[in-house]
């Protein structure tokens, strides 16, 4: 951690509140002046940007919702010309089209020692070999971490998910790693194979452990802890609002750090839109304010989670946020991935033969997730007693899903009529989570 980071980390509310509405105030004039989305958005609220004054004003923002950056695909919500544009993320689990991200040249430094910021609030520093487990991809766990850890001078390997789960238990222990980055159930899938391979933890050099990009527990945080024998930090983020290193957990684990000299958190109630009480669980929302290329106003994350009161035993000022609780709407985060039933359901429909219905199986096996979508052939295929044909159809699905989820899906047939009952008439696929974590 730099001087910088700590003076930071433990300003007085009331300089950090100053600090927040004069970026805050550079942000909305960024975006006023390049994103037309935001133009229009703040004349038609008859905003006027110096009458944004303190914080309590923020309120009177308009929202930024999934959608909208939808919409804008791919480039449309850029604050800068692609010519300024160093890196592009994009988002898994949505409908159609992916939300794309940008940064500049400032927003990978800022993001880099974000990432940094946090893996030292865990403890880890340039001693560190660190192995990350995320994908490097257009995925921002994998890049966001990677930077992170080189930024602190730690030892990286960017394991990625290379290989099978084997290789990274080998990768584990023959170069020594002692943090492993990655999503809470690979690391259990880790742990696992490790036993199963006769290795021992205290064989390797783990002495640390980040998770986050999916929901986890504390019962998981103990297994991985008693298992791997290293701490287990949370981490969270979504890549519409940088990545990676939004919030994460200090010695103390209780609670996650937001970074709050870059982001301004709120938390709404989704339906009035209004704040929550201090302390109520609501809609985490987010106003990036230091972000050149891709800056948000009051984004809805569409994440449950609640503002700790009371300050952190560790000195920081930043506001703690609880463990994500759930979501607002009907995402599904599966090994990491994000999905949407409405995007399996597009996919399904979209295969000649196939009956417009759906149901939705997440289980898991060898703590890993699973994703079973079971389907009706529809009544009027004529192919409907041919084996073969039927197992071409089923390989269809199986492919289209895969292809359009980026993740292993069984697909099984079920009979039309059954599938009607369960749907009750809705014209949505019926979601049946067999998970426990
Ligand atoms: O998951 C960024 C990330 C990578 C965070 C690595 C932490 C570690 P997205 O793929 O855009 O970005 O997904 C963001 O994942 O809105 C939450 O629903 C969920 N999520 C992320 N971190 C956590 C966490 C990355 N610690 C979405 N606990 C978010 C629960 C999490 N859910």
């Amino acid at each position: 951690m730099t001087t910088d980071d700590r003076t930071y980390e433990t300003m007085s509310r009331d300089d950090l509140s100053q600090l927040q509405i004069e970026k805050l105030q550079t942000t909305l004039n960024r975006v006023y002046r390049n994103v037309a989305f935001y133009k229009h958005a703040l004349d038609a609220n008859n905003i006027i940007i110096e009458d944004i004054r303190s914080l309590r004003d923020i309120r009177k923002l308009p929202f930024t919702t999934k959608q909208d950056l939808r919409t804008s695909y791919p480039y449309d919500m850029f604050a800068l010309p692609l010519r300024d544009i160093v890196r592009i993320h994009a988002s898994s689990g949505t409908t159609g089209k992916p939300i794309v991200v940008g940064y500049s040249k400032n927003d990978i430094q800022h993001w880099s020692a974000l990432v940094a910021r946090q893996l030292t609030w865990a403890g880890i520093t340039e001693h560190d070999v660190v192995q990350v487990g995320f994908t490097y991809s257009l995925f921002t766990g994998g890049l966001g971490y990677h930077f992170g850890a080189e930024h602190i001078g730690a030892s990286v390997i960017p394991a990625s998910t290379h290989g099978n789960l084997r290789d990274q238990v080998t990768i584990m222990k023959d170069f020594k790693t002692s943090a492993l980055i990655c999503a809470p159930s690979t690391a259990l899938a880790l742990a696992r194979t490790m036993t199963s391979m006769g290795i021992h933890p205290e064989q390797l050099h783990l002495k640390r452990g980040i998770f986050g990009s999916e929901p986890w527990s504390e019962a998981v945080r103990k297994e991985l802890e008693n298992t791997l024998r290293i701490t287990a930090y949370d981490s969270y983020g979504m890549s519409e609002i940088m990545g990676p290193g939004v919030s994460g957990e200090c010695e103390k684990r209780n609670g996650l750090h937001v970074n709050e000299d870059h982001f301004i958190v709120e938390i709404i109630n989704p339906s009035t839109l209004e704040p929550v009480p201090e302390g109520d669980e609501g809609e985490l929302v987010f106003t990036t304010i230091t972000k050149e290329a891709f800056p948000l106003i009051r984004y809805r994350t569409g994440d449950r989670a609640c503002l700790l009161p009371g300050e952190c035993g560790c000195g920081r000022t930043f506001v703690r946020m609880s463990r994500v609780a759930g979501r607002t709407d009907d995402m599904i985060v599966l090994q990491g991935a994000k999905v949407l039933p409405a995007q399996i359901f597009e996919t399904v429909l979209g295969v000649a033969g196939i009956a417009p219905l759906c149901r939705i199986v997440l289980g898991r096996q060898n703590d890993a997730d699973t994703l079973e979508v079971d389907v009706a052939v529809s009544s009027d295929s004529d192919f409907i007693d041919d084996i073969k044909a039927l197992e071409n159809l089923r390989r269809t699905v199986v492919e289209r899903l895969q292809s359009t989820l980026g993740i292993g899906v069984a697909v099984t047939f079920l009979e039309e009529g059954r599938l009607q009952n369960e749907a009750h008439g809705k014209k949505q696929p019926l979601v049946i989570d067999k998970r426990k974590l």
